[in-house]
Protein backbone atom coordinates (compact mmCIF):
# COMPACT_ATOMS: atom_id res chain seq x y z
CA UNK A 1 0.00 0.00 0.00
CA UNK A 2 1.59 2.85 -1.05
CA UNK A 3 0.99 6.29 0.88
CA UNK A 4 2.29 10.23 -0.46
CA UNK A 5 1.07 13.66 0.18
CA UNK A 6 -3.04 14.33 -0.29
CA UNK A 7 -3.70 16.82 -3.08
CA UNK A 8 -3.98 20.65 -2.23
CA UNK A 9 -6.66 21.57 -4.49
CA UNK A 10 -8.95 18.50 -6.17
CA UNK A 11 -10.65 19.02 -9.54
CA UNK A 12 -13.54 16.38 -8.47
CA UNK A 13 -14.06 15.68 -5.03
CA UNK A 14 -16.37 12.57 -3.76
CA UNK A 15 -18.02 13.24 -0.04
CA UNK A 16 -19.92 10.56 2.05
CA UNK A 17 -19.86 9.89 5.94
CA UNK A 18 -17.49 7.25 5.52
CA UNK A 19 -13.78 7.39 4.09
CA UNK A 20 -13.72 4.05 1.81
CA UNK A 21 -10.79 3.18 4.64
CA UNK A 22 -11.49 1.37 8.03
CA UNK A 23 -8.78 2.89 10.75
CA UNK A 24 -7.01 0.08 11.70
CA UNK A 25 -5.20 -0.71 15.31
CA UNK A 26 -3.21 -3.85 14.53
CA UNK A 27 -1.62 -6.23 17.30
CA UNK A 28 1.28 -4.68 17.52
CA UNK A 29 0.08 -1.40 18.91
CA UNK A 30 0.78 0.37 15.80
CA UNK A 31 -2.35 2.28 13.42
CA UNK A 32 -3.15 2.09 10.05
CA UNK A 33 -5.71 1.95 7.59
CA UNK A 34 -7.46 -0.99 5.56
CA UNK A 35 -8.90 -0.59 2.27
CA UNK A 36 -12.58 -0.97 2.40
CA UNK A 37 -13.59 -2.64 -0.90
CA UNK A 38 -17.51 -1.04 -1.50
CA UNK A 39 -18.73 -0.55 -4.98
CA UNK A 40 -19.07 2.98 -4.57
CA UNK A 41 -14.87 3.34 -4.15
CA UNK A 42 -14.15 0.68 -7.06
CA UNK A 43 -16.52 2.73 -9.30
CA UNK A 44 -15.16 6.16 -8.84
CA UNK A 45 -11.17 5.35 -8.26
CA UNK A 46 -10.39 5.67 -11.75
CA UNK A 47 -11.91 8.72 -12.10
CA UNK A 48 -10.78 10.35 -9.04
CA UNK A 49 -7.15 9.10 -9.95
CA UNK A 50 -7.11 10.61 -13.40
CA UNK A 51 -8.42 14.07 -12.06
CA UNK A 52 -6.63 15.35 -8.74
CA UNK A 53 -9.48 13.62 -7.12
CA UNK A 54 -10.47 13.67 -3.12
CA UNK A 55 -12.64 11.65 -0.98
CA UNK A 56 -14.05 13.72 2.48
CA UNK A 57 -15.54 11.57 5.34
CA UNK A 58 -15.61 10.03 8.70
CA UNK A 59 -12.31 7.14 9.20
CA UNK A 60 -15.17 5.82 11.68
CA UNK A 61 -13.96 6.23 14.81
CA UNK A 62 -15.07 8.99 16.72
CA UNK A 63 -12.55 11.60 18.15
CA UNK A 64 -9.79 10.89 16.51
CA UNK A 65 -7.85 13.63 15.01
CA UNK A 66 -6.44 12.63 11.61
CA UNK A 67 -3.86 14.93 9.08
CA UNK A 68 -5.28 14.47 5.16
CA UNK A 69 -3.02 11.70 3.95
CA UNK A 70 -2.94 10.07 0.70
CA UNK A 71 -3.39 5.99 -0.45
CA UNK A 72 -2.93 3.91 -3.47
CA UNK A 73 -3.05 7.18 -5.34
CA UNK A 74 -6.40 8.65 -3.69
CA UNK A 75 -6.20 11.70 -1.51
CA UNK A 76 -8.34 11.12 1.48
CA UNK A 77 -9.65 14.43 4.22
CA UNK A 78 -10.95 12.81 7.71
CA UNK A 79 -13.79 14.93 9.07
CA UNK A 80 -13.56 14.57 13.01
CA UNK A 81 -16.38 13.60 14.53
CA UNK A 82 -17.52 13.25 18.72
CA UNK A 83 -18.56 10.32 20.53
CA UNK A 84 -21.55 12.47 21.06
CA UNK A 85 -22.36 13.20 17.22
CA UNK A 86 -21.78 9.98 16.20
CA UNK A 87 -24.62 8.79 18.69
CA UNK A 88 -27.03 12.20 17.40
CA UNK A 89 -26.00 12.73 14.03
CA UNK A 90 -25.28 9.39 12.75
CA UNK A 91 -27.07 6.47 15.02
CA UNK A 92 -29.85 9.35 16.06
CA UNK A 93 -31.29 11.34 13.36
CA UNK A 94 -29.57 9.56 10.13
CA UNK A 95 -30.40 6.07 11.41
CA UNK A 96 -33.02 6.31 13.84
CA UNK A 97 -34.92 9.49 12.04
CA UNK A 98 -34.50 9.33 8.11
CA UNK A 99 -33.89 5.75 7.70
CA UNK A 100 -37.24 4.71 8.92
CA UNK A 101 -38.65 7.80 7.96
CA UNK A 102 -37.60 7.28 3.80
CA UNK A 103 -38.42 3.81 4.24
CA UNK A 104 -41.97 4.03 4.59
CA UNK A 105 -42.20 4.21 8.15
CA UNK A 106 -41.58 0.32 8.65
CA UNK A 107 -40.28 1.35 12.15
CA UNK A 108 -41.00 4.54 13.95
CA UNK A 109 -38.70 7.17 13.42
CA UNK A 110 -38.06 9.50 16.18
CA UNK A 111 -37.59 12.91 16.00
CA UNK A 112 -35.39 14.76 18.46
CA UNK A 113 -34.27 18.81 18.25
CA UNK A 114 -31.16 18.22 19.81
CA UNK A 115 -30.36 15.00 16.81
CA UNK A 116 -31.20 17.44 14.32
CA UNK A 117 -29.01 20.39 15.36
CA UNK A 118 -25.86 17.93 15.61
CA UNK A 119 -27.07 16.79 11.96
CA UNK A 120 -26.77 20.63 10.97
CA UNK A 121 -23.41 20.81 12.85
CA UNK A 122 -22.26 17.96 11.36
CA UNK A 123 -23.00 18.76 7.92
CA UNK A 124 -22.06 22.24 8.33
CA UNK A 125 -18.32 20.95 9.18
CA UNK A 126 -18.12 18.52 5.95
CA UNK A 127 -19.48 21.51 3.80
CA UNK A 128 -16.42 23.59 5.60
CA UNK A 129 -14.15 20.74 4.32
CA UNK A 130 -15.11 20.38 1.00
CA UNK A 131 -14.96 24.00 0.57
CA UNK A 132 -11.03 23.98 1.39
CA UNK A 133 -9.95 21.10 -0.51
CA UNK A 134 -12.03 21.90 -4.05
CA UNK A 135 -10.38 23.25 -6.28
CA UNK A 136 -11.75 26.71 -8.12
CA UNK A 137 -14.73 25.63 -10.60
CA UNK A 138 -14.43 21.83 -9.07
CA UNK A 139 -17.27 19.01 -9.32
CA UNK A 140 -17.98 17.90 -5.97
CA UNK A 141 -20.17 14.81 -5.76
CA UNK A 142 -22.00 14.47 -2.25
CA UNK A 143 -23.48 11.15 -1.39
CA UNK A 144 -26.37 10.22 0.38
CA UNK A 145 -29.01 11.10 3.11
CA UNK A 146 -26.31 11.08 5.69
CA UNK A 147 -25.29 14.58 3.84
CA UNK A 148 -28.42 16.42 2.52
CA UNK A 149 -27.88 19.28 4.06
CA UNK A 150 -24.22 20.05 2.48
CA UNK A 151 -25.04 21.16 -1.13
CA UNK A 152 -26.69 24.00 0.09
CA UNK A 153 -24.45 24.70 2.76
CA UNK A 154 -21.73 24.50 0.34
CA UNK A 155 -23.20 26.65 -2.47
CA UNK A 156 -23.27 29.11 0.15
CA UNK A 157 -19.43 28.98 0.57
CA UNK A 158 -18.43 28.18 -2.83
CA UNK A 159 -20.93 29.17 -5.46
CA UNK A 160 -18.31 28.47 -8.24
CA UNK A 161 -18.65 25.00 -7.55
CA UNK A 162 -20.82 22.45 -9.79
CA UNK A 163 -22.49 19.74 -7.38
CA UNK A 164 -23.92 16.80 -7.28
CA UNK A 165 -25.79 14.64 -5.03
CA UNK A 166 -27.31 11.06 -5.36
CA UNK A 167 -29.32 9.66 -2.65
CA UNK A 168 -28.93 5.45 -1.91
CA UNK A 169 -31.89 4.82 -0.32
CA UNK A 170 -35.46 5.79 -1.32
CA UNK A 171 -36.96 9.33 -1.29
CA UNK A 172 -40.11 8.83 0.55
CA UNK A 173 -43.49 9.57 -0.24
CA UNK A 174 -45.10 13.11 0.18
CA UNK A 175 -47.24 12.43 3.17
CA UNK A 176 -44.23 10.62 5.05
CA UNK A 177 -42.05 13.38 3.85
CA UNK A 178 -44.02 15.71 5.36
CA UNK A 179 -43.73 14.53 8.58
CA UNK A 180 -39.96 15.50 8.91
CA UNK A 181 -40.53 18.65 11.31
CA UNK A 182 -37.05 19.72 9.28
CA UNK A 183 -38.59 19.23 5.60
CA UNK A 184 -38.31 22.36 4.10
CA UNK A 185 -34.45 23.01 5.49
CA UNK A 186 -33.75 19.46 3.95
CA UNK A 187 -35.62 20.37 0.42
CA UNK A 188 -33.32 23.57 0.68
CA UNK A 189 -30.32 21.82 1.15
CA UNK A 190 -30.29 18.91 -1.59
CA UNK A 191 -31.57 22.28 -3.96
CA UNK A 192 -28.04 23.30 -3.18
CA UNK A 193 -27.06 20.74 -5.76
CA UNK A 194 -27.17 21.20 -10.06
CA UNK A 195 -28.28 17.69 -10.47
CA UNK A 196 -29.97 15.31 -7.48
CA UNK A 197 -29.46 11.63 -8.38
CA UNK A 198 -32.00 8.81 -7.34
CA UNK A 199 -32.13 4.94 -8.17
CA UNK A 200 -35.86 5.38 -9.22
CA UNK A 201 -38.44 7.32 -11.12
CA UNK A 202 -40.25 7.22 -8.18
CA UNK A 203 -37.95 9.15 -5.66
CA UNK A 204 -37.77 11.43 -8.96
CA UNK A 205 -41.47 12.50 -8.58
CA UNK A 206 -41.60 12.47 -5.03
CA UNK A 207 -38.82 14.65 -5.09
CA UNK A 208 -40.32 17.12 -7.95
CA UNK A 209 -43.69 17.51 -6.09
CA UNK A 210 -41.80 18.08 -2.58
CA UNK A 211 -39.67 20.76 -4.27
CA UNK A 212 -42.69 23.19 -5.44
CA UNK A 213 -44.42 22.15 -2.47
CA UNK A 214 -42.10 23.50 0.64
CA UNK A 215 -39.44 25.11 -1.12
CA UNK A 216 -41.03 26.74 -4.22
CA UNK A 217 -39.40 25.54 -6.53
CA UNK A 218 -40.85 25.94 -10.42
CA UNK A 219 -41.40 23.25 -12.91
CA UNK A 220 -39.58 23.56 -15.72
CA UNK A 221 -40.84 22.34 -19.56
CA UNK A 222 -38.50 19.00 -18.97
CA UNK A 223 -40.65 16.66 -16.19
CA UNK A 224 -36.78 16.03 -14.40
CA UNK A 225 -35.77 19.11 -14.34
CA UNK A 226 -37.08 21.68 -11.70
CA UNK A 227 -35.97 26.13 -11.03
CA UNK A 228 -34.88 27.10 -7.48
CA UNK A 229 -33.96 30.84 -7.67
CA UNK A 230 -31.52 31.70 -10.40
CA UNK A 231 -30.63 28.03 -11.51
CA UNK A 232 -32.38 24.73 -13.35
CA UNK A 233 -31.41 21.19 -11.30
CA UNK A 234 -31.62 18.39 -13.15
CA UNK A 235 -33.54 15.80 -11.32
CA UNK A 236 -32.87 11.91 -12.41
CA UNK A 237 -33.16 8.35 -11.98
CA UNK A 238 -29.58 6.49 -11.31
CA UNK A 239 -30.03 3.27 -10.82
CA UNK A 240 -26.41 1.38 -8.81
CA UNK A 241 -25.28 -1.48 -9.68
CA UNK A 242 -22.53 -3.64 -8.71
CA UNK A 243 -18.67 -4.61 -10.30
CA UNK A 244 -20.43 -7.08 -12.36
CA UNK A 245 -17.81 -8.56 -14.53
CA UNK A 246 -15.29 -8.87 -11.41
CA UNK A 247 -18.10 -10.96 -9.42
CA UNK A 248 -18.81 -13.14 -12.68
CA UNK A 249 -14.76 -13.55 -12.92
CA UNK A 250 -14.85 -14.13 -9.12
CA UNK A 251 -17.27 -16.92 -9.23
CA UNK A 252 -15.90 -18.94 -11.81
CA UNK A 253 -12.39 -19.52 -9.92
CA UNK A 254 -12.07 -23.21 -9.06
CA UNK A 255 -11.96 -22.62 -5.18
CA UNK A 256 -15.05 -20.64 -5.28
CA UNK A 257 -17.05 -23.57 -7.67
CA UNK A 258 -15.24 -26.33 -5.31
CA UNK A 259 -16.10 -24.13 -2.19
CA UNK A 260 -20.04 -23.95 -3.65
CA UNK A 261 -19.63 -28.09 -3.94
CA UNK A 262 -18.43 -28.34 -0.45
CA UNK A 263 -20.94 -26.25 1.16
CA UNK A 264 -23.53 -28.43 0.12
CA UNK A 265 -21.92 -31.20 1.16
CA UNK A 266 -21.71 -29.63 4.36
CA UNK A 267 -25.15 -29.46 4.36
CA UNK A 268 -25.94 -32.78 4.11
CA UNK A 269 -26.30 -32.36 0.65
CA UNK A 270 -29.85 -31.43 0.90
CA UNK A 271 -32.35 -31.05 -2.40
CA UNK A 272 -32.36 -27.32 -2.19
CA UNK A 273 -30.75 -24.70 -0.27
CA UNK A 274 -32.36 -21.32 0.11
CA UNK A 275 -30.50 -18.47 1.03
CA UNK A 276 -30.81 -15.00 2.13
CA UNK A 277 -27.60 -12.46 2.19
CA UNK A 278 -28.00 -8.92 4.12
CA UNK A 279 -27.19 -6.54 6.52
CA UNK A 280 -29.29 -6.90 9.78
CA UNK A 281 -32.02 -4.71 9.06
CA UNK A 282 -35.79 -4.70 9.77
CA UNK A 283 -36.43 -3.01 6.30
CA UNK A 284 -35.02 -6.42 4.58
CA UNK A 285 -37.54 -8.02 5.50
CA UNK A 286 -35.25 -11.26 6.78
CA UNK A 287 -38.70 -12.65 9.43
CA UNK A 288 -41.21 -12.38 5.47
CA UNK A 289 -38.63 -15.02 4.43
CA UNK A 290 -38.81 -17.06 7.89
CA UNK A 291 -42.08 -16.96 8.32
CA UNK A 292 -42.76 -18.22 4.59
CA UNK A 293 -40.51 -21.39 4.97
CA UNK A 294 -42.04 -22.13 8.20
CA UNK A 295 -45.42 -21.93 6.79
CA UNK A 296 -44.22 -24.22 4.07
CA UNK A 297 -42.62 -26.74 6.66
CA UNK A 298 -45.69 -26.53 9.30
CA UNK A 299 -48.19 -27.69 6.13
CA UNK A 300 -45.38 -30.53 5.11
CA UNK A 301 -45.42 -28.77 1.14
CA UNK A 302 -41.37 -29.23 2.23
CA UNK A 303 -39.32 -31.43 4.75
CA UNK A 304 -35.41 -30.81 5.82
CA UNK A 305 -34.37 -32.74 3.56
CA UNK A 306 -35.67 -30.92 0.93
CA UNK A 307 -34.78 -28.16 1.77
CA UNK A 308 -32.20 -26.06 3.80
CA UNK A 309 -32.52 -22.32 4.78
CA UNK A 310 -29.17 -20.47 5.20
CA UNK A 311 -29.27 -16.59 6.31
CA UNK A 312 -25.98 -14.88 6.33
CA UNK A 313 -26.67 -11.59 8.38
CA UNK A 314 -23.93 -8.71 8.51
CA UNK A 315 -23.82 -7.17 12.17
CA UNK A 316 -24.99 -3.51 11.67
CA UNK A 317 -26.31 -0.80 13.72
CA UNK A 318 -26.08 -2.91 16.90
CA UNK A 319 -26.49 0.28 19.26
CA UNK A 320 -29.78 1.49 17.31
CA UNK A 321 -32.51 0.50 19.96
CA UNK A 322 -35.03 -0.63 16.69
CA UNK A 323 -31.25 -3.07 15.42
CA UNK A 324 -31.21 -4.91 18.82
CA UNK A 325 -34.68 -5.57 19.52
CA UNK A 326 -35.06 -6.84 15.58
CA UNK A 327 -31.94 -9.26 16.08
CA UNK A 328 -33.88 -10.80 19.18
CA UNK A 329 -37.22 -11.37 17.20
CA UNK A 330 -35.22 -12.95 14.13
CA UNK A 331 -33.01 -15.01 16.34
CA UNK A 332 -36.72 -16.27 18.08
CA UNK A 333 -37.97 -17.18 14.99
CA UNK A 334 -35.23 -19.07 13.61
CA UNK A 335 -34.68 -20.97 16.86
CA UNK A 336 -38.24 -21.58 17.06
CA UNK A 337 -37.83 -22.96 13.51
CA UNK A 338 -35.35 -25.44 14.34
CA UNK A 339 -36.74 -26.40 17.38
CA UNK A 340 -39.60 -27.82 15.44
CA UNK A 341 -37.72 -29.26 12.37
CA UNK A 342 -34.53 -29.63 12.91
CA UNK A 343 -33.04 -33.15 13.26
CA UNK A 344 -29.47 -34.45 15.02
CA UNK A 345 -27.09 -32.41 12.58
CA UNK A 346 -29.67 -30.96 10.71
CA UNK A 347 -30.95 -27.80 11.24
CA UNK A 348 -33.95 -26.00 9.01
CA UNK A 349 -32.35 -22.58 9.14
CA UNK A 350 -28.37 -21.83 9.57
CA UNK A 351 -28.45 -18.68 11.05
CA UNK A 352 -25.05 -16.67 10.94
CA UNK A 353 -24.42 -13.48 12.16
CA UNK A 354 -21.17 -12.03 10.88
CA UNK A 355 -19.60 -10.54 7.13
CA UNK A 356 -18.03 -13.15 4.99
CA UNK A 357 -15.14 -12.26 2.46
CA UNK A 358 -16.44 -11.76 -0.84
CA UNK A 359 -14.87 -15.15 -2.34
CA UNK A 360 -16.86 -16.77 0.26
CA UNK A 361 -20.05 -15.18 -0.13
CA UNK A 362 -19.70 -15.74 -3.92
CA UNK A 363 -19.72 -19.60 -2.82
CA UNK A 364 -23.31 -19.49 -1.15
CA UNK A 365 -24.53 -17.55 -4.13
CA UNK A 366 -23.61 -20.23 -6.05
CA UNK A 367 -24.36 -22.75 -4.13
CA UNK A 368 -28.13 -21.48 -3.70
CA UNK A 369 -31.19 -22.65 -5.72
CA UNK A 370 -33.33 -20.23 -4.70
CA UNK A 371 -32.48 -16.73 -3.85
CA UNK A 372 -34.65 -14.87 -1.40
CA UNK A 373 -34.72 -10.91 -1.55
CA UNK A 374 -37.53 -9.71 0.81
CA UNK A 375 -37.05 -6.18 1.56
CA UNK A 376 -40.32 -4.55 3.16
CA UNK A 377 -38.25 -1.37 1.46
CA UNK A 378 -35.00 -1.00 -0.02
CA UNK A 379 -33.75 2.01 -2.21
CA UNK A 380 -31.84 -0.23 -4.75
CA UNK A 381 -30.58 -3.85 -3.32
CA UNK A 382 -26.86 -5.06 -4.38
CA UNK A 383 -27.52 -8.49 -2.97
CA UNK A 384 -29.83 -9.34 -5.46
CA UNK A 385 -27.31 -8.32 -8.39
CA UNK A 386 -24.90 -9.56 -6.73
CA UNK A 387 -26.50 -13.18 -6.84
CA UNK A 388 -27.28 -13.04 -10.71
CA UNK A 389 -23.45 -11.95 -11.32
CA UNK A 390 -22.18 -15.23 -9.55
CA UNK A 391 -24.48 -17.54 -11.41
CA UNK A 392 -22.90 -18.29 -15.05
CA UNK A 393 -23.94 -21.40 -15.06
CA UNK A 394 -27.64 -20.14 -15.48
CA UNK A 395 -28.93 -21.65 -12.23
CA UNK A 396 -30.93 -20.65 -9.09
CA UNK A 397 -34.20 -18.60 -8.92
CA UNK A 398 -34.33 -15.17 -7.64
CA UNK A 399 -37.31 -14.03 -5.64
CA UNK A 400 -37.24 -10.44 -5.14
CA UNK A 401 -39.39 -7.81 -3.22
CA UNK A 402 -41.56 -5.76 -5.70
CA UNK A 403 -40.05 -3.01 -3.31
CA UNK A 404 -36.64 -3.04 -4.25
CA UNK A 405 -35.21 -0.57 -6.84
CA UNK A 406 -33.71 -4.07 -8.17
CA UNK A 407 -37.27 -5.19 -9.14
CA UNK A 408 -37.52 -2.53 -11.66
CA UNK A 409 -34.73 -3.92 -13.68
CA UNK A 410 -34.81 -7.31 -12.55
CA UNK A 411 -38.21 -8.28 -13.76
CA UNK A 412 -37.40 -12.06 -14.97
CA UNK A 413 -37.41 -12.67 -11.45
CA UNK A 414 -40.13 -13.92 -9.07
CA UNK A 415 -41.34 -10.79 -7.99
CA UNK A 416 -43.37 -10.55 -4.63
CA UNK A 417 -45.32 -8.38 -2.28
CA UNK A 418 -43.24 -8.85 0.82
CA UNK A 419 -46.70 -7.91 2.75
CA UNK A 420 -48.67 -10.72 1.58
CA UNK A 421 -46.93 -13.72 3.24
CA UNK A 422 -49.32 -16.33 1.01
CA UNK A 423 -47.45 -14.57 -2.33
CA UNK A 424 -44.28 -15.05 -0.53
CA UNK A 425 -44.56 -18.51 0.58
CA UNK A 426 -46.22 -19.16 -2.95
CA UNK A 427 -43.34 -17.96 -4.72
CA UNK A 428 -41.14 -19.48 -2.80
CA UNK A 429 -42.66 -23.02 -3.77
CA UNK A 430 -43.03 -22.24 -7.10
CA UNK A 431 -39.27 -21.13 -6.89
CA UNK A 432 -38.32 -24.84 -5.11
CA UNK A 433 -40.06 -26.50 -8.14
CA UNK A 434 -39.43 -24.52 -11.07
CA UNK A 435 -38.75 -26.75 -14.01
CA UNK A 436 -34.66 -25.95 -14.55
CA UNK A 437 -35.31 -24.87 -18.21
CA UNK A 438 -37.11 -22.23 -17.11
CA UNK A 439 -35.30 -21.08 -14.28
CA UNK A 440 -32.73 -20.88 -16.96
CA UNK A 441 -34.26 -18.46 -19.25
CA UNK A 442 -35.18 -16.44 -16.33
CA UNK A 443 -31.64 -16.45 -15.48
CA UNK A 444 -30.31 -15.68 -18.75
CA UNK A 445 -32.31 -12.72 -19.02
CA UNK A 446 -31.46 -11.62 -15.43
CA UNK A 447 -27.82 -11.70 -16.54
CA UNK A 448 -27.90 -9.72 -20.20
CA UNK A 449 -29.77 -6.86 -17.17
CA UNK A 450 -26.88 -7.33 -14.79
CA UNK A 451 -23.46 -7.42 -17.03
CA UNK A 452 -24.33 -4.82 -19.13
CA UNK A 453 -25.60 -2.61 -16.61
CA UNK A 454 -22.44 -2.21 -13.93
CA UNK A 455 -21.50 0.31 -11.36
CA UNK A 456 -19.14 1.60 -13.47
CA UNK A 457 -21.98 2.98 -16.23
CA UNK A 458 -23.70 3.89 -12.76
CA UNK A 459 -20.70 6.19 -11.82
CA UNK A 460 -20.12 7.38 -15.61
CA UNK A 461 -23.66 8.49 -16.29
CA UNK A 462 -24.23 10.58 -13.02
CA UNK A 463 -20.90 12.24 -13.87
CA UNK A 464 -21.86 13.02 -17.39
CA UNK A 465 -25.30 14.50 -16.46
CA UNK A 466 -22.99 16.49 -13.93
CA UNK A 467 -20.46 17.79 -16.64
CA UNK A 468 -17.49 15.74 -15.94
CA UNK A 469 -15.98 14.10 -18.73
CA UNK A 470 -15.17 10.90 -18.11
CA UNK A 471 -13.11 8.68 -20.26
CA UNK A 472 -14.02 5.72 -22.38
P1 LIG B 1 -27.52 -1.64 1.95
O1 LIG B 1 -28.76 -1.35 2.70
O2 LIG B 1 -26.33 -1.95 2.75
O3 LIG B 1 -27.16 -0.44 0.91
P2 LIG B 1 -27.41 -3.65 -0.27
O4 LIG B 1 -27.58 -2.86 -1.53
O5 LIG B 1 -28.11 -4.96 -0.33
O6 LIG B 1 -27.94 -2.89 1.00
O7 LIG B 1 -25.88 -3.91 -0.06
C1 LIG B 1 -25.43 -4.72 1.00
C2 LIG B 1 -23.99 -5.17 0.72
O8 LIG B 1 -23.51 -5.86 1.87
C3 LIG B 1 -23.91 -6.13 -0.45
O9 LIG B 1 -22.78 -5.82 -1.23
C4 LIG B 1 -23.76 -7.49 0.22
O10 LIG B 1 -23.03 -8.45 -0.51
C5 LIG B 1 -23.03 -7.13 1.49
N1 LIG B 1 -23.36 -8.13 2.55
C6 LIG B 1 -24.55 -8.36 3.11
N2 LIG B 1 -24.47 -9.37 4.01
C7 LIG B 1 -23.20 -9.80 3.98
C8 LIG B 1 -22.47 -10.80 4.70
N3 LIG B 1 -23.05 -11.59 5.64
N4 LIG B 1 -21.16 -10.93 4.43
C9 LIG B 1 -20.55 -10.13 3.51
N5 LIG B 1 -21.19 -9.17 2.81
C10 LIG B 1 -22.48 -8.99 3.05
C11 LIG B 1 -27.71 0.84 0.63
C12 LIG B 1 -29.18 0.87 0.25
C13 LIG B 1 -29.44 -0.09 -0.91
C14 LIG B 1 -28.54 0.26 -2.09
C15 LIG B 1 -27.10 0.44 -1.66
C16 LIG B 1 -26.25 1.05 -2.77
O11 LIG B 1 -29.99 0.53 1.37
O12 LIG B 1 -30.80 -0.05 -1.31
O13 LIG B 1 -28.60 -0.78 -3.04
O14 LIG B 1 -26.99 1.31 -0.53
O15 LIG B 1 -26.79 2.24 -3.22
Amino acid sequence: MTSGEPVTAADLVVVANRLPVDYEERPDGSVGWKRSPGGLVTALEPTLRAREGAWVGWPGVPDVDVEPFAQDGLSLFPVRLSAQEVQEYYEGFSNATLWPLYHDVVAQPQFHRHWWRAYTAVNQRFAEEVARVAAHGATVWVQDYQLQLVPGRLRELRPDLRIGFFLHIPFPPVELFRQLPWRTRIMEGLLGADVIGFHTDGGVRNFHWLAQELAGASPDDDPESVHYGDRRIRLGAFPISIDSKHLDEVSRASEVVERAAQVRRELGNPTKIILGVDRLDYTKGIDVRLRAFHELLEEERVTVDDAVMIQLATPSRERVEHYRQMRDEIELSVGRINGEYARVGHPAVHYLHRSLPREELAAFFLAADVMLVTPLRDGMNLVAKEYVACRHDDGGVLLLSEFTGAAIELTSALLVNPHDTDGVKEALYTALTMPPEEAAKRMRTLRRQVLDHDVDRWARSFLTALGVQVDA
